[in-house]
């Protein structure tokens, strides 16, 4: 069916909240042209790898398109049934606290609203938490101190009038790629703008930092502290704001300059030199005009709360709060990390940013909702929420757009829990997940794209995501399955004929008796301006900045003249102790695990795992080593490592980095025991948490690195997909034309080639061979036709043949060169190797980039992406373009 209507959305993936453009092509066959909506003011029509592939990820392969109850599929009916009796049964015999909701930042405002609702309202406990507890409960925790609320002043507009951006623990050019590429377009115009990156490690967002602050892990906290100390130092504070519109400046300046102590070792405690820490202290006091945006580095610690606080201390010192260009400014993670926030949607929360433990503010909720129940109490939060379940206490779960089995620490402690869980309810988009593999009662939820609803961004603007697929097969909306589940329970209260229903009551909630004059009344979340929507009405909902106070009209900042909520209306200093990590090292455990993500790929890869061309850039689960460490641990690049914790292990690919501190390892969050044997490194994270925000410590974990020892390393490539191999180590990556697997195990077979075909499901045809007894290499490939239809190298060291060509052949007529040349891994002709993909929206690699680098004498991005195209469309590979390019260049120069 043909029907060319281009609907105005929003982007599945990150807290930029990009603006879409869909155009379907084919309903039928789900083609959908992607653009940028260049009328949204996120990103003005721009678009990353991730959010241009989009239309790659709305096929239905994969989907869970019925409701299951252990394994069989049922009527929705009878799944409502169950999870509702089910749930109603176990509160009876264990009480309301033996229940418990995990949810995500990754549904929207009206599916968290009924689930929040539910939970606190109606069954009673506030036992409802979220991944937005591993993402940004440290931010809300410290804006809550400082500001009264957890208000995030900035826009970002302001970046395009600030003279310094501080970047603090954020890989912006990977994780927030239009943020940076907007922050880089300024600076293009206006190369007096500076910008600071305080990071352990070089990211790809170096590429625009005038200084890298390296910092020791966990060290931000005596940065700031020693900042403030500058500030009053060099008299660089505006006294007239912290008289008017704070207090405790003393106690935090007392408190900083005590943390700060000998001068002279600073910069060494700090683990950076002293000049870099001169020149950011110089930045910092005289340019009025700056941003501090922080992210997963500042909130995933077990001093996340305080290392945010540190920073608004410096803001607040400085008067910089609010003001066009000068704010600090929390990115956020998932694409409604902010509306989870807003619907109260974390254990400590209320609704409409009222407090769970404010009697007032329990009881104004209770009477709005009209509810038998309010919980009177914070519930768990998720790290504690899982151990109450491996001990037994939660005794039903239900997970909503989560896969908390791959991305909470101490992951295996998380799977024994749900094993033990008696009911255990996932719902999803995708049917296997390390978590739905647990589940007993697995509900099918609309995807991107068929959903709709709204989320909101970084800077507070709520967004429509808009269906324009139909609905596929029985795939509901969570509301909607939700209100369900409430009715079958016997609650009154969830009769929600549409997702506007559920955002009416929300605007309503957010206004209802926020009030300066009535006691803990005023609240900073308040979308009165909107009035009650009619469908059309809210179909046609424009993208907004909350508070709305004024019909239809945003708000831009906050702050700028105080006016905070707290009590008194005046912002919070609050007194700083900079402190280690909660885990230290030891010699058993040397080393820093550090954690986070990779440009394309999104969280658990059930969604960008499906597209080949998020894969090209980076296949394997890997850990950055820094150079001296991999040499004195005789580890070199492609080897396989162990990493081992107290918690747990995992087995990845080595590289190495000079951009790497010595002692860190980083490995990407990504991988999960469906992908992937032994590769879910979140079986290694400790369990540590922020005291106050409850927020893990992903990004320190103590462990030990060696080199994993097996008799022998190899791949299989093949046009259909295999079952995992039963290896120590085995990873599928999907590829355009077929599959690829890459392998390591302890043991040899006993017979290479039967053991290749079992895993190969008895490849058919022609078959090619070639062994070297001596140097443990076993080839084979088998050709259907003149296709290559699958392969298997074998080899005593991790140092196969490059995989690069060999995949571009799969499924392709040979000619006789490459057929005679496919057992040697490589191409009669080199210019037919590609290497690995740079550029994942043109295809083009890096071994094609640097011919045409040295054969065009290129000497710029720009003229790279003349030449090749590479790095035009959507520019997050812009950073690696220029590090080949320094990189020959030196060479050359050299
Ligand atoms: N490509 C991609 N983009 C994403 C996502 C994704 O999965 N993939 N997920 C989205 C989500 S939910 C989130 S939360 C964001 C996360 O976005 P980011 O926070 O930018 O990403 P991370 O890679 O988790 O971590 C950021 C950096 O913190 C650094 N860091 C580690 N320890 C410290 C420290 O002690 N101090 C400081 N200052 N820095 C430290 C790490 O080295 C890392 O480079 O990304 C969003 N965007
Ligand atoms: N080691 C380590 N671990 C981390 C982090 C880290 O930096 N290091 N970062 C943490 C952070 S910041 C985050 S945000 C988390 C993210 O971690 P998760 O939330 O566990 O990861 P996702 O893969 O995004 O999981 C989302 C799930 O929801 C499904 N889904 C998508 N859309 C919908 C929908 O509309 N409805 C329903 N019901 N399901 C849907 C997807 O198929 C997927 O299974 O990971 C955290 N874990
Ligand atoms: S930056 Fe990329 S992933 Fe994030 S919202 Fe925009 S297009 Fe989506
Ligand atoms: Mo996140």
């Amino acid at each position: 069916m043909q029907i060319n209507s281009t609907v105005h959305t929003t982007c599945a993936y990150c807290g930029v909240g990009c603006g879409i453009k869909a155009t379907v092509e084919d309903t039928d066959k789900r083609i959908v042209s992607i653009q940028g909506d260049t009328e949204h003011p996120a990103n003005y029509g721009r678009l990353c790898s991730k959010g241009s592939s989009l239309g790659e990820t709305i096929s239905l392969e994969g989907r869970l398109l019925e409701p299951h109850i252990a394994g069989q599929n049922v009527s929705w009916p009878t799944a409502i049934d169950k999870v509702a009796n089910e749930f109603k049964r176990i509160i009876a015999e264990h009480g309301k606290e033996s229940v418990a909701f995990y949810v995500s930042g990754q549904i929207l405002t009206e599916d968290y609203y009924v689930a929040n609702k539910l939970m606190k309202g109606y069954i009673g406990t506030a036992n409802i938490d979220t991944n937005s507890r591993l993402c940004m409960s440290s931010a809300v925790a410290g804006h809550k101190r400082a500001f009264g609320a957890d208000t995030v002043p900035a826009n970002y507009d302001d970046f395009d009038h600030a003279n310094l951006i501080v970047l603090v623990g954020s890989n912006t050019a990977w994780c927030h790629p239009i943020i940076f590429q907007r922050i880089k377009a300024i600076k293009a115009q206006r190369p007096e703008l500076r910008i600071v990156v305080v990071d352990p490690r070089e990211t790809a967002t170096n590429e625009i930092a005038d200084l890298h602050l390296p910092i020791k892990a966990g060290m931000d906290v005596l940065l700031f502290n020693a900042l403030l100390v500058q500030l009053a130092e060099r008299n660089a504070l505006d006294p007239q704001y912290i008289a008017q519109y704070t207090v405790d400046f003393e106690k935090a300046f007392a408190a900083a300059n005590q943390d700060v102590g000998d001068k002279s070792t600073l910069a060494e405690r700090i683990g950076v030199d002293s000049q870099s820490l001169a020149t950011f202290f110089d930045w910092f006091c005289q340019t009025p005009k700056t941003m501090t945006c922080f992210s997963m580095g500042v909130n995933q610690s077990s001093a996340g709360t305080d290392k945010v606080n540190a920073i608004i201390n410096c803001h607040l010192a400085t008067g910089r709060v609010g003001k066009e260009g000068a704010s600090p400014f929390s990115l956020t993670g998932q694409p409604n990390a902010m509306g989870g926030r807003e619907v109260g949607g974390l254990a400590n929360m209320l609704a409409a940013h009222m407090d769970i433990e404010n009697p007032v503010h329990r009881e104004r909720v209770q009477r709005f909702w009209q509810s038998p129940v309010i919980a009177d109490k914070s519930g768990l939060k998720a790290v504690d929420l899982f151990d109450a379940m491996y001990e037994g206490k939660i005794k039903a779960v239900w997970i909503m757009a989560t896969n908390p089995v791959v991305s909470l620490p101490n992951a295996d402690k998380v799977r024994a829990a749900l094993e033990k869980c008696e009911l255990v309810v996932v719902s999803d988009c995708i049917t296997d997940t390390d978590t739905t593999r647990l589940a007993d009662v697995l509900l099918p939820s609309l995807g991107w794209g068929e959903k709709d609803g709204t989320v909101t961004n970084s800077e507070r603007r709520i967004s429509r995501q808009r269906g324009f697929l139909p609905a596929p097969a029985q795939a509901k909306p969570d509301w909607w399955a939700l209100s369900q589940v409430a009715q079958a329970m016997g609650f009154d209260g969830f009769d929600y004929q549409s997702p506007a229903d559920v955002f009416n009551e929300h605007i309503a909630l957010s206004a209802f008796e926020n009030d300066a004059n009535i006691e803990s009344g005023l609240r900073d979340f308040n979308l009165v301006g909107l009035g009650q929507l009619n469908t059309q009405q809210y179909n046609a909902l424009q993208p907004i900045q909350w508070p709305v106070l004024n019909k239809d009209q945003g708000t831009a900042r906050l702050f700028a003249q105080g006016q905070f909520y707290t009590p008194n209306r005046l912002a919070r200093f609050m007194p700083l102790t900079s402190r280690a990590p909660k885990n230290p090292l030891s010699a058993e455990y040397p080393f820093i695990l550090n954690t986070g993500r990779i440009r394309d790929q999104w969280h658990t890869m059930t969604r960008t795992g499906l597209t080949p061309r998020l894969l090209q850039h980076i296949g394997e689960p890997y850990a950055e080593l820094h150079p001296n460490d991999a040499k004195k641990l005789a580890i070199q690049a492609g080897d396989l490592v162990e990493i081992n914790s107290a918690w747990g292990k995992a087995v990845v690919r080595a590289q190495l980095s000079d951009g790497q501190r010595q002692g860190s390892v980083f490995v990407p969050m990504h991988w999960t025991g469906v992908l992937t044997r032994q590769s879910r490194v979140g079986a290694v994270v400790n369990p540590a948490v922020d005291p106050v925000s409850g927020q893990p410590e992903n990004k320190h974990t103590p462990i030990k690195v060696s080199k994993f020892n097996s008799a022998w390393h190899g791949y299989l490539l093949s046009h259909t997909p295999l079952t995992l191999p039963e290896c120590d180590y085995a990873v599928a990556i999907r590829l355009e034309k077929g599959w690829r697997y890459e392998l390591a195990h302890h043991q040899k077979p006993h017979d290479w080639l039967d053991w290749a075909s079992i895993w190969l499901q008895q490849p058919q045809g022609q078959r090619l061979e070639y062994q070297d007894i001596s140097a443990g290499q076993q080839r084979y490939a088998w050709l259907e036709g003149d296709k290559l239809s699958a392969l298997a190298f074998f080899g005593a060291e991790a140092n196969l043949p490059p995989r690069a060509w060999l995949m571009s052949l799969l499924n392709q007529p040979l000619d006789k060169l490459s057929r005679r040349a496919l057992l040697s891994g490589k191409p009669a002709d080199p210019n037919a190797d590609v290497g690995r993909i740079i550029c994942a929206c043109y295809g083009v690699g890096e071994k094609t980039i640097e011919r045409a680098i040295a054969t065009n004498n290129l000497k710029s991005v720009t003229e790279i992406g003349k030449c090749l195209k590479a790095g035009t469309n959507c520019g997050s590979c812009q950073p690696e373009l220029q590090k080949i390019l320094s990189r020959l260049i030196s060479v050359v120069q050299a």
